[in-house]
């Protein structure tokens, strides 16, 4: 499993960094992102370090978008974004492959999470 002693997320998935986990299994963690955009925003990265998404094996990537979703469920949210970003123009800040989960909270009703996401 390619780590990157340097990078944040993999001192986070080896939990030498705390973080809210909500999922893992060998090849994904799932945890709230730090400086959420709202509630319930979380991020989903796959274990194997990589910058761009396009640096990751397809088989460390096959979980991921099931993983997304099941954390999706675990909000209420009916409307939402997906965001991945890739390089600096791209607004990336962290240089390791990450899928955002942004939740937008029904504006009457708010939004309830039930973490954790398996
Ligand atoms: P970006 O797509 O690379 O711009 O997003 C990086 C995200 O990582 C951003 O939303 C940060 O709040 C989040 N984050 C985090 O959750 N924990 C950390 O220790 C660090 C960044 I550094």
């Amino acid at each position: 499993m390619a780590s990157n002693a340097a990078c944040i997320f993999c001192k986070i998935i080896k939990g030498e960094i705390p973080s809210f986990k909500l999922f893992e299994s060998d090849k994904v963690f799932a945890f709230l992102d730090i400086q959420p955009l709202s509630k319930g925003h979380a991020l989903v990265v796959p274990k194997f370090h990589g910058e761009k998404l396009a640096d990751i094996p397809d088989d460390q990537l096959s979980e991921i978008l099931p993983i997304v979703k099941r954390v999706v469920k675990a909000t209420d949210a009916v409307d939402y974004n997906i965001l991945q970003n890739n390089g600096r123009i791209a607004h990336q800040e962290v240089d390791h492959v990450h899928f955002h989960i942004i939740p937008k909270p029904n504006k009457e009703e708010g939004l309830s999470v039930s973490w954790p996401a398996q």
